[in-house]
């Protein structure tokens, strides 16, 4: 708990748990985190049993909040984003149509369950290999119930290896990623921290969650990015090519052959002209058009995806990259629901 108020999140205090004896404090920590699952249980419960009653639904994206800030390596704020990306989806300057047609107000396209109470859980003094089980357990919960499909809100790309491993762990086998990033996001440990936002994808395949990983929008790369994307054989799709790439991965066909196509969006693969609200400014990015023609040609049965690393601290005024994200959500939601 040590490091716990660095960087943004200043609200939390250590827990002054010394002077309780062990058992306790696990007991009561075990009473936080089962009524945590209680409640996006229940949730998901009911808005599967609407669902159902409703029919015609075959796959409904089910948003599901993670707000985490604490396993970035510079800024925190992403701790703060999934209330401010929600009000952006149903931000009254837009309507509630994807591009293609789909109605986002329609349960049947979009539902959701609300958030994972990190913080709560955090501030009772619960670790992170405890948390990320948590995460998991929740993106379980959601899918335990047909039609619903977890769209995971981040939070820091940190949340990414639960919400994969739930998902591949619950479907029975690995599946594709398309991964879209200025960075590859795959150290072995950023800063000694395996479940650092610069780690998921390490984690996610030494566990073999994932056959194909595709990243994209990579501008931010060394070494060791580069020695751990051939040892895990990730197909690496670097912005200086992208001219030279652009019709491969707008043409992309994913999933055959495994349980299905998850794709993580980090805002920073965007150019910060486009996505300024982040905690990594790196020039040189895709436009929102690219990113879109890359999800909405994209053939492969998504299964779950998540939106992650808008960093409302850092966004210009009118939440800007707000919308951004909002965006990337409705967009995802349309290839996912159906
Ligand atoms: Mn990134």
């Amino acid at each position: 708990m040590k490091n716990v108020g660095r960087m943004g999140i200043h609200y939390l205090q250590k827990l002054n748990a010394e002077n309780v004896p062990k058992d306790l404090l696990e007991a009561g920590q075990n009473r936080v985190i089962e009524a945590s699952k209680t409640l996006i249980r229940e949730s998901a419960k009911l808005k599967g049993e609407l669902l159902r009653a409703l029919g015609g639904s075959v796959a409904t994206t089910c948003l599901l909040g993670v707000p985490l800030g604490h396993n970035s390596s510079f800024l925190q704020g992403p701790a703060f984003a999934p209330p401010l990306i929600r009000e952006a989806i149903w931000c009254g300057s837009t309507n509630s149509t994807t591009e293609e047609g789909k109605d986002i107000s329609d349960p049947r396209v979009m539902t959701d369950v609300g958030d994972v109470p990190v913080q709560e859980i955090r501030d009772c003094g619960v670790d992170d290999e405890r948390l990320m089980s948590v995460i998991s357990e929740s993106v379980k919960l959601v899918m335990e119930e047909e039609p619903l499909r977890p769209l995971a809100l981040g939070g820091d790309h940190s949340i990414s290896f639960p919400v994969v491993r739930a998902v591949s762990e619950k479907l029975g086998g690995p599946v594709d990623i398309l991964h879209l990033d200025a960075h590859p996001d795959i150290y072995h440990a950023f800063e000694g921290n395996i479940y650092s936002h610069a780690s998921p994808f390490a984690r996610i395949m030494e566990g073999g969650y994932a056959r194909r990983l595709l990243q994209v929008g990579i501008r931010s790369i060394n070494k060791e990015g580069r020695e751990q994307g051939k040892r895990f054989g990730v197909e690496q799709f670097e912005m200086r090519n992208f001219s030279r790439d652009r019709h491969f991965l707008e043409n992309l066909k994913l999933g055959e052959g495994v349980k299905g196509v998850y794709i993580s969006v980090d805002v920073d693969s965007l150019d910060p002209a486009f996505a300024p609200g982040v905690s990594h400014i790196e020039p040189g990015g895709l436009s929102f058009r690219d990113v879109l023609n890359i999800i909405q040609n994209l053939q492969g049965n998504l299964v779950a995806a998540d939106v992650v690393e808008y960093n409302p601290q850092r966004d210009i005024v009118g939440g800007m990259t707000a919308m951004v994200a909002a965006k990337l959500v409705r967009e995802l939601t349309a290839k996912m629901s159906k």
